[in-house]
Formats: structure tokens, sequence, C-alpha cells
């Protein structure tokens, strides 16, 4: 009787045992996808007592955004401490700088024994912990424990430019919301976010020197509904919205938090009726002009021949320059009609003068002058591939939107080049079945396609393929009123591209991308992203 009951006690205490030890070891579904992971057999569990060692004060801030999402999720309180010792079972985060890791880059070692995260700058260090931070439960939910999955990964990304554009003005954005889009950046590893800020329906941001261009330039006093297509109907609603210059250092300064730069855009010489709406001065005829109300490309321009046009144009960079720490400011250049400039006699004056034969010249002259003024400043140009008609100005880097063309040109000069294919980079355009959509302008982008494309095109050497910083996802707000329409329209399709610039090219594999994603929307659930099913139902 005495032995049955030992060997009873014993199966329990055996079977209780090996419980213990069988820790299944979760499935490691990483987006974007890292450029060497090897999976380990094993686990760490990460304990509210976990020791969590920084080996500096930049670590230590940084380890902010892993001690948050413990907490956050799943309510393990754990705080990140300064020590020279690295005691046993403990996560290390270190920012080495003798790693002879690049920027972005970090290594991330999960064993038994504890978790190693290496970088040689605190954006690698940042990457590493978004990468942690997915190898834990997708979900919200209270713990003891969180177990990781043992594994090697060496990670770094292919592009440097991993961009993604907001216009908030066909639509304005609220600061909250603008600050929600870069967490969600940051979760994907993009590191540049290109802030469309002017445009001929709205100027969204204070400048001092000019204070009409927010009283007069950011209101416009309705809006066209649907696609106007007949019948033309307006909501007979006036729509506006700016971001003080306090607001934009508060959006700076958090993206700076997330190693994301922002590139501002001061659109001109077209996309340009919201700033002569203020000050009419600035164009061809004089005016009136008024904050325009239907989308499209519009005739009224800054004037290329007046004084005036250019004395504006850099006053406002430099109150720019001092709110954007960027290499880069964005200048527009696109979808400059020349009809105004035909027909004014400053312009022709000007073209004369400076032996400038077309008005394709001209607007060339306009942005090598804009190009100066900010290389003087200590930035550098960006525009839309029309900078490239009538010569390109010396410095200037290229955004190619109009399919590759424009890249392509730009790079075999020696020019540096974003590439935004509409074809690959419009998340404007629809991405599942239209009737079951809501409205959007048009076009038609499945998530495998973006997820299908190659920034650097194959007619290009080596050396001009260096010229290739990367790739940039465009969303254009004509149709998206509400911040929960734009993000509709941005995941998963950001997702995709996030793996086009992050993972190595002969790395991708659309049904393992669809496995992983699997993963990555209860994540999006999990922030409340709003994002289209059409494809995980
Ligand atoms: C073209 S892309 C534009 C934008 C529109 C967009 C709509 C570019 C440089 N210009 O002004 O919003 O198409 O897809």
């Amino acid at each position: 009787m005495n032995s049955l009951r030992f060997l009873i006690i014993s199966l329990v205490f055996i079977s209780f045992m090996s419980c213990k030890e069988e820790v299944i070891r979760p499935e490691v579904k990483l987006v974007p996808q890292p450029a060497m992971l090897i999976d380990r057999e094993g686990t760490f569990a990460i304990l509210p007592e976990t020791p969590l060692v920084v080996n500096n004060e930049e670590a230590l801030k940084v380890s902010g955004f892993l001690t948050k999402h413990l907490e956050d999720f799943y309510g393990i309180k754990n705080s990140g401490r300064l020590t020279a010792s690295e005691p046993k079972k403990s996560i290390s985060l270190k920012i080495d700088k003798s790693s002879g890791l690049g920027k972005e880059a970090y290594n991330l070692s999960v064993n038994p024994k504890g978790v190693t995260l290496v970088a040689s700058e605190p954006n690698g260090l940042f990457y590493g912990i978004q990468t942690l931070i997915q190898l834990m439960p997708s979900s919200r939910k209270k713990l003891t424990e969180v177990i990781l999955p043992a594994l090697e990964i060496k990670d770094s990304p292919r592009f440097t430019w991993r961009g993604l554009h907001l216009d908030v003005c066909r639509h304005f954005m609220p600061k909250e919301f603008v600050k929600k889009y870069l967490d969600y950046m940051a979760m994907h590893k993009f590191n540049t976010f290109h802030w469309h800020l002017t445009e001929d329906q709205g100027w969204r941001i204070e400048i001092k020197k000019y204070p009409k261009l927010t009283e007069v330039g950011s209101i416009r006093k309705e809006t066209l509904i649907g696609h106007g297509r007949n019948p033309v109907n307006y909501d007979n609603t006036p729509y506006g919205g700016f971001y003080s210059q306090e607001d934009v250092k508060e959006i700076v300064q958090y993206a700076a938090d997330r190693f994301i730069t922002v590139v501002p855009e001061i659109e001109m010489p077209g996309h340009a009726l919201s700033a002569l709406a203020s000050y009419p001065e600035l164009g061809c005829t004089g005016g009136p002009y008024e904050v325009a109300t239907r989308w499209g490309v519009f005739d009224d321009v800054y004037c290329a021949g007046k004084e005036e046009t250019f004395t504006f144009l850099q006053d406002v960079i430099d109150e720019i320059v001092t709110l954007f720490p960027s290499e880069y400011i964005h200048i527009g250049g696109d979808e400059c009609p020349k009809t105004k400039w035909q027909k004014c006699p400053l312009c022709q004056k000007r073209m004369r003068q400076d032996s400038l034969t077309t008005e394709h010249e001209l607007q060339s002259y306009f942005v090598q002058r804009m190009e100066k003024y900010l290389n003087s400043k200590g930035k550098k140009l960006i525009g839309w591939d029309e900078i490239l008609e009538g010569g390109l100005a010396p410095n200037a880097a290229v955004m190619s939107w109009r399919e590759e063309e424009g890249g392509i040109a730009a790079a075999k000069q020696h020019h540096f080049v974003v590439m935004t294919p509409g074809k690959y980079c419009y998340f404007d355009h629809y991405q599942t079945d239209p009737k079951t959509e809501p409205l959007a302008i048009g076009g038609f982008l499945p998530l495998k396609q973006v997820y299908e494309y190659e920034p650097v095109p194959s007619s290009l050497t080596e050396e001009e393929a260096s010229y290739i910083m990367g790739a940039q996802g465009n969303v254009w707000t004509e149709y998206m009123k509400t911040s929960q329409h734009v993000e509709y329209m941005v995941y998963p399709r950001a997702a995709a591209l996030a793996e086009v610039v992050w993972s190595p090219k002969g790395s991708k594999n659309y049904e393992g991308f669809q496995h992983r994603m699997a993963e990555q929307i209860k994540r999006y659930d999990a922030y409340g992203i709003n994002y289209c099913k059409a494809e995980f139902k």
C-alpha cells in the first residue's frame, strides 16, 4: 500500500517536473524578416524580477520601449539599471561602438541563460527591441512570465531610406494621430516620415513671419463630395486645421525618440494655391485666389519672375530649417503647369535675362535657386521627379513617382534617389474589390504587388544602383477623411513595403510573408490599428 502511494506521488511529481521543462517554444513570426535568423532549442522566461541590464545612458533610454511593452501588454513591471556586472538569467542591452555593426544593425541572442542584444548605436538597439517585442505574445494579457524562443539574429536593413509619407493637406490629421502613425512606422522599422505640409487645399504649418498662411491658407470654404463627376457637388462646410510650431517640435521629437527622421515637404512652384490665397502678390496675375475646394492640378502657381516669391520661400525655409533637423528638405516640384508663366511678362523677362529657352528651364532655374539656398543652410534638396525636367539641380535627390524612369535617369547622373512608383507604392489606390472598399482615388494595388516590388531597377550598374537610397509608400488623402481610413489604406500594405526595404534581396517569399502576417495582424488588433482584412479572412 505504502509503495503504491509512493509510486503515485512519484508519478505526479515526475509529470509535474516534465511539464515544467516542456515549455513550448513559441513560433517565430517576424515582420520584416531579419537578415539572418537561426532557431535554437529551448526558451527564456522573462519574469518581473529578471534583471534588465544596460551599459550606458543611451541604452537605458531605449530600454524604456521594452519595459513599457512588458508593462502595457502583460502587466510585468521591470526597470532598466546601469550596472557593470551581468547577473545570470538577465536581459542585457548593450551599445558597443566597437562592435563593428552598422548604425541600424543589431545582434540578438536568446538562450536559456539570458538575452543579449548588442548594437553600435541606439538606432540598432531600438530595432533589436522591436524584434524582441515581436518574439513575445501578440495580444494583451496579464502574465507572470513571458516566454521567448531561443534563437540567434544578426540583422541590418537593406536600405537607408525606409519611408512612409502622409498628406495632411487634403485632409488634416490630428497631432495625436501623427504620433500613432509614427509608432506604427517604428514597429515596422521605417525610419523616414515624409510629411506633406502644404498644398492647394490647405497650408498646414505655422510660419511666424507669414501669419496669413494659416489664418487664410489653412481653411477652404468647402470640399468636393466624392469624385465630383457628374453631378459636381460641394459640402458647403468650411474645412481647416494646422500644426503650430510647438506641435511640430513635439512631433519631430517624438519621431526622433523612435529613430524616425521627419522630412517636411513645402511645395513649389506648383500646388501652391493656399499660399497664393494668403499672399496673392506671389502669383503671376496677383489674384484673387482661393484655397482649392476640389482635387487635381491648378494653373495658378508661384510667379517665377518676381523676386518676392524667392524672398517669401527663403523666409519660409528659414523657419523650416530651425524646426526640422533632417538632412533633406522636400520642395515638391511636381505637377506645375506652365500656362501662367508663358503669359507672365515677369517670367518671360527672367527667361530672356537668364537665356532660358523653355518654361521647363524656368522651373529648373526656380529649383536650382532654392537648392542653393537650402545648401547654404546646410540642407539638401529632394523633389518629385519633375525636377529632372529642364536640368537637375547639382546636388538634388529625386523621388521617383511617375514609375521608375525619373529614378533611373537620376541614378545614372549620380544623384540620390528614393523610389515611390505609383504601381507599387501608392497606398491611396484600392487594395481589393472596390465594391467592398470605401471610396478611393482609383487604381489597384493589392498586398502581393507591394511585396513584389524591387526598388533597384535591373537596368542600373552596380555603381548606379548605390544611388538608390530606398523606397517609400505615399499616402495622399483626397479620399481619406479620417485617421481610421488612413490606417485602413496603409495597413497591411506598409508591412509588405517594410519587408521590401528592410530584408535582404533574395530572402523574399510571399507565402512565408503571409504566414508571418497572420501574427502581425494580431499585433495590429492589440494596438487597435484599423487594417484592411481582405487577405486575412
Ligand atoms: C499625384 S504624386 C500627386 C498628388 C496627388 C496624387 C494622387 C505627386 C507627386 N503628386 O498631388 O495627391 O497624385 O494619387
